[in-house]
């Protein structure tokens, strides 16, 4: 490493030949510079007060000089101050510049790289199907209402005029909840086994007119099969007001089935019974495989039964007659249909038990 030389004389020559070699190991200490804390030493070699390399240029050099001499070596000494300052500042832009790139560099980001990908969910064919059917009826101004999944029997049964004891009962296979002996039959809690008791909660709440949809699970104590699951959907439409009638009701349904399953899909009406509604009628749709010749789907009828309706039974509303439902004045339609028989006669599934397996390689059909 360069250490600074004694002068053997003072001559311009003899320090000319000195400061040339002092600036040749400046800059060769100078471009070695890579760091921060490599610059911090090399400025410290150079420039510290205690025994740098300027310090000992001052002692060796100028103080040494003989009194005629000084003036020029002064010169030269002050020269190499400022040019070795200048040097130790330059070094230290390279130094930080270079710390800042290899900062930068390990920042660095590729954007032509392409995204992560993170696979998007979708709503499972059930929700999606109940939301479609939902969807039908808010284009022709219905409102959407909810209610709860667990319902006392009055709501369930009583209100829609099936009375205590009465076999219609016997046809919606119900889960009661246990422990409640005690209790009156109407006030006994059990699982909802339709959307209907909803409805009736509206007609509580809301006098006339009335036209909502009621979207939801409902439970059935009911052994698994193909066609049968204890859990399932329904959406459920109930419209009240003055002079409603069956024409009003067929023109409905027919239109809904046509928004759902395209324009061409015909309805037929069959008389029916339901408790709630008289008349009743059970609601066909053209089958979607055949479209109508008849085949193994529609069991060579060439329809397919789709969804219940009626007209609102006057025994419902005397439940509800004190806010307004009075059946001299008022009448109405309403209709039920299963969501995942709909839903699996549009996507062609046969067993009602793949829509409730959580089995990803039927779902990843949806996506
Ligand atoms: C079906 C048939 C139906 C209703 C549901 C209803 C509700 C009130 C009054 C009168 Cl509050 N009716 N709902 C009426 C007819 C049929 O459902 O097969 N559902 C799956």
């Amino acid at each position: 490493m360069y250490q600074v030389p004694k002068l053997a004389d003072h001559s311009a020559a003899a320090l000319d030949a000195a400061v040339r070699e002092l600036l040749a190991a400046l800059e060769a200490e100078a471009a070695a510079v890579a760091g921060e804390n490599e610059w911090r030493a090399f400025r410290d070699r150079w420039m510290a007060r205690k025994n740098g390399v300027l310090t000992q240029v001052n002692d060796l050099w100028l103080k040494a000089a003989p009194g005629p001499a000084k003036r020029e070596v002064g010169q030269r000494v002050n020269q190499l101050n400022k040019q070795v300052e200048e040097r130790v500042e330059a070094a230290k832009e390279r130094a930080s510049g270079a710390a800042t790139s290899s900062k930068l560099a390990g920042e660095r980001v590729d954007v032509t790289l392409p995204g992560t990908r993170r696979p998007l969910g979708v709503e499972h064919p059930v929700i999606r199907t109940m939301n479609e059917i939902v969807r039908v009826f808010q284009r022709m101004g219905y409102s959407v209402g909810e209610g709860p999944e667990v319902e006392t029997d009055y709501y369930n049964f009583e209100a829609l005029n099936f009375p205590p004891n009465h076999p219609a009962r016997d046809t919606q296979d119900t889960v009661f909840l246990a422990g409640q002996e005690k209790k009156q039959q109407r006030d006994r809690l059990l699982l909802r086994t339709h959307t209907s008791p909803v409805q009736i909660h509206v007609m509580e709440q809301q006098p006339p007119p009335v036209r909502i949809v009621i979207p939801g699970k409902v439970y059935r104590h009911d052994t698994p099969d193909a066609t049968h699951s204890p859990v399932f959907h329904q959406v459920e439409g109930l419209v009240v007001d003055t002079n409603i009638t069956f024409r009003d009701l067929k023109g409905t349904l027919d239109h809904a089935m046509k928004a759902l399953f395209g324009a061409s899909m015909k309805t037929r009406f069959f008389p029916s019974f339901f408790p709630f509604t008289e008349p009743s009628a059970d609601v066909a749709v053209s089958c979607f495989k055949c479209g109508g010749k008849g085949c193994r789907l529609c069991k060579m009828s060439g329809w397919i039964e789709l969804l219940g309706a009626g007209m609102v039974d006057p025994n419902v509303y005397e439940f509800v007659r004190k806010n307004g439902y009075d059946p001299a004045k008022v009448s109405g339609f309403a209709f039920g249909m299963g969501v995942e028989r709909i839903a699996m006669a549009i996507y062609g599934i046969d067993d009602i038990q793949l829509l409730y397996s959580g089995d990803v390689r039927f779902l990843e059909q949806f996506a």
